[in-house]
């Protein structure tokens, strides 16, 4: 049985590849934080009470800034293959704490590379690093491709594009099998609530539902690449079952803007939304009643922004046989049917007299 070991296991992209990997027949293990409340809802319906038999998921305290941890559970683990997903992951947050995203994101890749060497399993132990699109940041060429330089546009970009070299030069100076997959943006029901794209989904159900009035938005001008995560993870994989370790992107080949995903989003619900005046006090209505239901907040620009990306995935496709099942209308309509539903719950709780507090961010 193969054994694989998930930094970020309780994140969005480490939920879905802990439960492809089961379903391969892995034995799982994943790196969870220390927190002063409950972080593993993603992964809660994988677990299974380590008293009983043919348990395959396990989960340990880690950090991706402590390397005496990473070595010990490297150790302990021996795993075949090693998925990178922990990361701050968060662009605007990364401006907030560049220290400690760097601290994180770059050198807690180092760190994961070097206890591989360290434990004499260069040859044994393949690693997949979670590198992105932000890498690219201000556009050389479009669309982009595994040769397109990288131009960094923020403290976690910058942090990923030393994580994206350190792990080219193992790969180059240890004869490690090390991959970068570069993937452009991907969402689901579980993407995290601040990202953009959730943050549209969830606040489109609450408003049909009446538990919110209005969404509040940066640059709705910003376009992506918008894939499903459950499509990415299957991607990672395939990079490690590959006779050589190499660098791959992976994306739709679609680009969309945030002002796309709203209308979209909106005309899920019946909801259509028509746009009114210019820059920060641009408004979105709704065409039939004619409230204001997204007003631009500056506070969500960012210092440097990336403002278009699109990839080219045709090396995944040649290579490793890769392609999307879901495209872009079926992501946002699987978001706003999952947020409605759990719209729906908060609504029942409120009717229930018990509060639930919704952080509009
Ligand atoms: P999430 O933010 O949903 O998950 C990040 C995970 O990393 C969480 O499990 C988090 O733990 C964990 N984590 C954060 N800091 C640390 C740390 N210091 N030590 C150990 N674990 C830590 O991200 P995604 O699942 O969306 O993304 C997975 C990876 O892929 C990330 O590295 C991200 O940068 C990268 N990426 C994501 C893309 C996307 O569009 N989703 C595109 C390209 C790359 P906790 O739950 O406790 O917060
Ligand atoms: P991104 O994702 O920065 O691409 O990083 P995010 O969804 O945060 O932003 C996408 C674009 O939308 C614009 N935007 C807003 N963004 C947020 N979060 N909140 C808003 O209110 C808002 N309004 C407009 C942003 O300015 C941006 O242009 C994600 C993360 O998952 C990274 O970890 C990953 O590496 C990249 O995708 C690929």
């Amino acid at each position: 049985m193969k054994k694989a070991l998930i930094t970020g296991l309780t994140g969005q992209d480490g939920s879905y590849l802990a439960e492809f990997l089961l379903e391969k027949g892995y034995e799982v293990h994943g790196i969870k934080r220390r927190s002063s409340s409950f972080n593993t809802a993603r992964v809660d319906h994988l677990y299974k009470d380590p008293h009983e038999k043919d348990v395959r998921f396990f989960m340990h305290y880690g950090d991706l800034t402590d390397s005496t941890n990473l070595i010990r559970i490297i150790q302990q683990v021996r795993p075949d293959e090693i998925y990178n997903l922990g990361a701050q992951s968060h662009v605007q947050v990364s401006f907030d704490t560049p220290e400690y995203t760097a601290n994180s994101d770059a050198l807690g890749t180092l760190r994961l590379l070097e206890a591989i060497r360290v434990l004499g399993m260069e040859q044994s132990t393949r690693f997949y690093q979670a590198s992105t699109s932000e890498m690219f940041g201000k556009i050389q060429e479009t669309p982009q491709k595994e040769t397109t330089p990288f131009y960094p546009r923020s403290p976690y970009a910058a942090a990923k594009v030393y994580a994206y070299w350190i792990t080219v030069n193992y790969r180059e100076a240890y004869n490690m099998f090390a991959c970068n997959g570069i993937l452009f943006n991907h969402e689901s029901p579980l993407r995290g609530e601040t990202f953009v794209t959730r943050k549209i989904t969830r606040a489109a159900a609450r408003i049909k539902l009446g538990l919110q009035d209005c969404l509040y938005l940066g640059n709705l001008d910003a376009q992506r690449d918008w894939g499903h995560a459950r499509d990415y993870v299957r991607a990672m994989w395939l990079m490690l079952q590959q006779d050589t370790p190499e660098d791959y992107v992976i994306a739709s080949g679609e680009a969309h803007s945030v002002r796309e995903f709203v209308e979209k989003s909106f005309g899920e619900l019946a909801i259509s939304i028509v746009w009114d005046g210019q820059g920060i006090d641009e408004v979105g209505r709704d065409e039939r009643t004619g409230k204001i239901l997204v007003r631009v907040d500056p506070r969500y620009f960012r210092p440097t922004e990336v403002d278009f990306l699109l990839g080219d995935p045709t090396k995944a496709r040649e290579k490793l046989g890769w392609k999307p099942e879901s495209d872009f209308d079926g992501l946002v309509r699987e978001m706003i049917q999952t947020d409605l539903r759990e719209a729906d719950r908060d609504n029942l709780c409120q009717k229930a007299g018990f509060s639930v507090l919704n952080h509009n961010e």
